[in-house]
């Protein structure tokens, strides 16, 4: 993944149509596409491939399964275009290798999640997750801008892996407060494809990613 404007478009549109054409307006301003069950099960992979041709795109499959099938499906994500993939760590480090064998790009391994429901389940195994990312030899973990805090801890944990940040705008966290608690990008969702001017609020996102203190480029 580019490492320039270090913003991540969550695009969990269900249109086809849509989808083409904010990724077109506002791909200037991103490093990265994520595509999710709603736009992958709504348009197909097709619309990886179609949206590759725009931008890196990451796959969001949250895939979860035994290593054989994690591995069925991490071939599918890349035989489509794809340059990374979003996976669960709770089912074990054998299941997140098979990921990171697979791919021919970058896995990223869920650790705490940023929504309430994440802090019961997920928060008490959150660091085990993350040491396990840095185990499996993963490019990197999903962390939650909601807590800046937690993006700190789980910095040191990783070391130089890339921390990927959901939960910026709609769930409440802020750009510049992951960035600076060591986040290397802010994924955004709503914020962007609900604004009536998406091109206007992803450069202003970016714009406070790269005022935020300790913000190297
Ligand atoms: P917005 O809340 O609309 O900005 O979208 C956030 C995006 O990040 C959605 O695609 C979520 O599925 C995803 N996400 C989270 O919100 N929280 C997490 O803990 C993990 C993810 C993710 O894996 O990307």
């Amino acid at each position: 993944m580019k490492r320039d404007k270090r913003l991540i478009l969550a695009l969990d549109v269900t249109s086809r149509e849509e989808a083409l054409g904010i990724a077109e307006e506002v791909s200037e301003y991103l490093d990265a596409i994520k595509v999710g069950y709603p736009l992958a099960l709504s348009c197909g992979m097709q619309m990886v491939t179609d949206l590759a041709r725009i931008q890196d795109v990451i796959c969001d499959f949250k895939v979860a399964d035994i290593p054989n099938t994690n591995r069925l499906i991490v071939e599918q994500v890349f035989g489509h275009g794809a340059s990374g993939v979003i996976v669960h760590g709770f089912v074990g480090e054998d299941s997140v290798r098979a990921c990171v064998e697979a791919a021919s790009g970058e896995v990223f391994v869920l650790s705490e999640m940023s929504h309430p429901g994440g802090q019961v389940f997920t928060a008490p195994i959150a660091d085990r997750l993350a040491q396990l990312a840095v185990d499996a030899g993963a490019a990197g973990i999903v962390a939650p801008a909601t807590r800046p805090e937690r993006v700190a801890k789980l910095r040191e944990i990783v070391g130089d892996l890339t921390i990927i940040t959901p939960g910026v705008g709609a769930q409440g966290g802020s750009a510049s407060a992951s960035i600076e608690a060591g986040a290397d990008y802010i994924i955004v969702g709503r914020s962007i494809y609900n604004s009536p001017t998406p091109k206007e609020t992803a450069k202003n996102i970016v714009e406070e990613i790269q005022s935020a203190q300790g913000f190297l480029g």
